[in-house]
Protein backbone atom coordinates (compact mmCIF):
# COMPACT_ATOMS: atom_id res chain seq x y z
CA UNK A 1 0.00 0.00 0.00
CA UNK A 2 3.10 2.64 0.73
CA UNK A 3 3.74 1.93 -2.83
CA UNK A 4 0.04 2.46 -4.86
CA UNK A 5 1.33 5.88 -6.52
CA UNK A 6 4.27 3.80 -8.33
CA UNK A 7 1.96 0.76 -9.45
CA UNK A 8 -0.04 3.69 -11.26
CA UNK A 9 3.03 4.74 -12.85
CA UNK A 10 3.85 1.33 -13.80
CA UNK A 11 1.22 0.88 -15.07
CA UNK A 12 1.00 3.85 -17.04
CA UNK A 13 4.10 3.40 -18.46
CA UNK A 14 3.56 -0.16 -19.64
CA UNK A 15 6.23 -1.89 -17.64
CA UNK A 16 7.08 -5.26 -16.71
CA UNK A 17 7.32 -5.71 -12.86
CA UNK A 18 6.08 -8.47 -10.79
CA UNK A 19 5.26 -6.82 -7.09
CA UNK A 20 4.93 -9.75 -4.50
CA UNK A 21 3.15 -8.54 -1.60
CA UNK A 22 4.20 -10.67 1.61
CA UNK A 23 0.79 -10.42 3.64
CA UNK A 24 0.95 -10.92 6.99
CA UNK A 25 -2.24 -8.17 7.78
CA UNK A 26 0.26 -6.55 9.64
CA UNK A 27 3.11 -4.10 9.81
CA UNK A 28 5.04 -6.70 10.71
CA UNK A 29 8.67 -5.46 11.10
CA UNK A 30 6.95 -2.57 13.09
CA UNK A 31 5.33 -5.25 15.71
CA UNK A 32 8.25 -6.96 16.46
CA UNK A 33 9.96 -3.93 17.27
CA UNK A 34 7.89 -2.60 19.55
CA UNK A 35 7.74 -5.94 21.19
CA UNK A 36 11.41 -5.65 21.11
CA UNK A 37 11.28 -2.67 23.06
CA UNK A 38 8.37 -1.93 24.76
CA UNK A 39 7.45 -5.83 25.21
CA UNK A 40 3.89 -5.41 23.54
CA UNK A 41 2.93 -3.91 20.09
CA UNK A 42 0.15 -1.56 19.37
CA UNK A 43 -1.71 -0.06 15.87
CA UNK A 44 0.22 -2.62 13.66
CA UNK A 45 -2.89 -5.22 12.82
CA UNK A 46 -4.37 -4.45 9.09
CA UNK A 47 -8.21 -5.64 8.37
CA UNK A 48 -8.03 -7.95 4.80
CA UNK A 49 -7.52 -5.76 1.86
CA UNK A 50 -8.21 -7.54 -1.65
CA UNK A 51 -4.94 -6.99 -3.47
CA UNK A 52 -6.23 -8.33 -6.73
CA UNK A 53 -9.10 -6.07 -6.74
CA UNK A 54 -6.26 -3.65 -5.29
CA UNK A 55 -4.22 -4.31 -8.94
CA UNK A 56 -7.29 -4.34 -10.61
CA UNK A 57 -8.07 -1.14 -9.85
CA UNK A 58 -5.05 0.37 -11.46
CA UNK A 59 -5.31 -1.35 -14.42
CA UNK A 60 -2.83 -4.19 -13.38
CA UNK A 61 -2.99 -8.00 -13.62
CA UNK A 62 -3.66 -8.90 -9.59
CA UNK A 63 -3.08 -12.75 -8.95
CA UNK A 64 -3.36 -14.29 -4.93
CA UNK A 65 -1.28 -17.94 -4.27
CA UNK A 66 -1.66 -19.83 -1.87
CA UNK A 67 0.97 -22.31 -1.99
CA UNK A 68 4.64 -22.78 -3.72
CA UNK A 69 3.17 -24.19 -6.52
CA UNK A 70 0.87 -21.54 -7.02
CA UNK A 71 3.75 -18.98 -6.49
CA UNK A 72 5.56 -20.43 -9.09
CA UNK A 73 3.20 -20.75 -11.73
CA UNK A 74 1.90 -17.57 -11.06
CA UNK A 75 5.49 -15.98 -11.26
CA UNK A 76 5.82 -17.91 -14.82
CA UNK A 77 2.65 -16.54 -15.75
CA UNK A 78 3.64 -13.05 -14.42
CA UNK A 79 6.67 -13.06 -16.79
CA UNK A 80 4.39 -13.58 -19.83
CA UNK A 81 2.11 -10.66 -19.10
CA UNK A 82 2.42 -7.44 -20.59
CA UNK A 83 2.53 -4.57 -17.79
CA UNK A 84 3.03 -4.86 -14.24
CA UNK A 85 1.74 -8.38 -12.05
CA UNK A 86 0.64 -8.17 -8.35
CA UNK A 87 0.51 -11.15 -6.43
CA UNK A 88 -0.75 -11.74 -3.32
CA UNK A 89 0.91 -13.98 -0.75
CA UNK A 90 -0.08 -15.07 2.56
CA UNK A 91 3.16 -15.37 4.86
CA UNK A 92 3.73 -16.69 8.52
CA UNK A 93 6.23 -14.38 9.90
CA UNK A 94 6.21 -15.85 13.61
CA UNK A 95 10.40 -16.61 13.20
CA UNK A 96 11.09 -12.96 11.57
CA UNK A 97 12.02 -11.67 15.40
CA UNK A 98 15.15 -13.99 14.81
CA UNK A 99 16.57 -12.39 12.09
CA UNK A 100 16.91 -9.44 14.43
CA UNK A 101 19.84 -11.19 16.67
CA UNK A 102 22.02 -11.57 13.41
CA UNK A 103 21.99 -7.91 13.24
CA UNK A 104 24.27 -5.10 14.72
CA UNK A 105 23.91 -4.23 18.51
CA UNK A 106 21.35 -1.41 18.51
CA UNK A 107 20.13 -1.56 14.70
CA UNK A 108 16.45 -1.38 16.51
CA UNK A 109 17.00 0.91 19.29
C1 LIG B 1 5.19 5.74 3.45
C2 LIG B 1 5.82 5.02 4.61
N1 LIG B 1 5.25 5.10 5.85
C3 LIG B 1 5.80 4.45 6.89
C4 LIG B 1 6.94 3.71 6.74
C5 LIG B 1 7.59 3.03 7.93
N2 LIG B 1 7.51 1.58 7.82
C6 LIG B 1 8.58 0.83 7.43
S1 LIG B 1 8.25 -0.80 7.37
C7 LIG B 1 6.67 -0.54 7.90
C8 LIG B 1 5.73 -1.69 8.04
C9 LIG B 1 5.58 -2.44 6.76
O1 LIG B 1 4.55 -3.37 6.86
P1 LIG B 1 4.31 -4.36 5.66
O2 LIG B 1 4.35 -3.64 4.37
O3 LIG B 1 3.09 -5.16 6.01
O4 LIG B 1 5.62 -5.27 5.73
P2 LIG B 1 6.00 -6.36 6.82
O5 LIG B 1 6.95 -5.69 7.78
O6 LIG B 1 4.75 -6.88 7.50
O7 LIG B 1 6.69 -7.42 6.00
C10 LIG B 1 6.41 0.83 8.11
C11 LIG B 1 5.13 1.40 8.60
C12 LIG B 1 7.50 3.65 5.43
N3 LIG B 1 8.59 2.93 5.17
N4 LIG B 1 6.93 4.29 4.40
MG1 LIG C 1 2.81 -6.97 6.66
Amino acid sequence: LFSAQDLETAVRKNLNIIQLIWNDGKYNMVEFQEEMKYERSSGVDFGSVDYVKYAEAFGAKGMRVTNQEELENAIKKGYEIQGPVVIDIPVNYKDNVKLSTNMLPGAFN
